[in-house]
């Protein structure tokens, strides 16, 4: 029984299977592919055909989407449970997964991180347009994320889920940004649901910068 992931090592989504796997005490084979290099070969899209990262390979099953790779991880291995059996928590786990995909990723990610952090730390040009777009989209998202937390050890429940490592991914980058550490100060329970969760041993063993 082989689990492989094909994944870049600086990706926020590859790291959420890491962190899941880590977790659980899955061993994960790793696949280094880089989704942004011109030279990743055309078959890499006979397992992605949209090119991104990450694809899970289990035996022969393959799976892309990160959502749909963490609830497999989840439900077909041994170890601790990452999702409520309570409805309103699982709902809950399920709308914060897709806030993170459909309002997290872009502005925390690929214009606050991106811009402010990798850009400059590998000698690649920054936009300083797309940082301020950035921030002030964020707001709006950390302010929504606030108003879901639950204020115990999970983001939406007192279990820590799936939609944790979701967001830990995001978090951990836009925090590198010092506008995005002092937004993030802004707001209580993430503020103190991130300081929780930073110390967990997945989290840390899979850092990526
Ligand atoms: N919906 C996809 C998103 C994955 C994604 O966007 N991954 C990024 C890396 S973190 C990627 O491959 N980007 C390549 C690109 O944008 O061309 C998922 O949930 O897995």
């Amino acid at each position: 029984m082989t689990v492989t992931l094909h994944g870049y090592k600086f990706s926020v989504y590859s790291r959420i299977p890491r962190m899941i796997c880590h977790e659980k005490g899955i061993e994960l084979e790793w696949v280094e592919v880089n989704p942004f290099d011109d030279t990743t070969p055309e078959s890499y899209e006979t397992l992605h055909p949209f090119r991104r990262v990450p694809v899970l390979q289990h035996d022969d099953f393959t799976l892309y989407e990160t959502g749909a790779i963490s609830r497999y991880l989840d439900e077909n291995f041994p170890g601790p449970s990452l999702q409520p059996k309570n409805p309103r928590h699982r709902a809950r786990m399920a709308q914060t997964i897709s806030i993170v995909d459909a309002y997290v990723y872009w502005p925390l990610v690929r214009q606050v991180f991106s811009h402010r952090v990798f850009a400059p730390r590998f000698g690649e040009p920054s936009d300083e347009d797309a940082i301020a777009a950035g921030l002030a989209t964020s707001k709006g998202v950390l302010a929504a994320l606030e108003d879901l937390a639950s204020g115990d050890a999970g983001i939406i429940s007192a279990q820590v889920t799936l939609a944790d490592f979701h967001l830990v991914a995001m978090i951990d980058y836009f925090v590198m940004a010092d506008e995005g550490a002092a937004m993030l100060a802004r707001y209580e329970k993430l503020s103190a649901w991130w300081d929780g969760i930073r110390a967990r041993d997945s989290v840390i063993q899979t850092a990526p910068l």
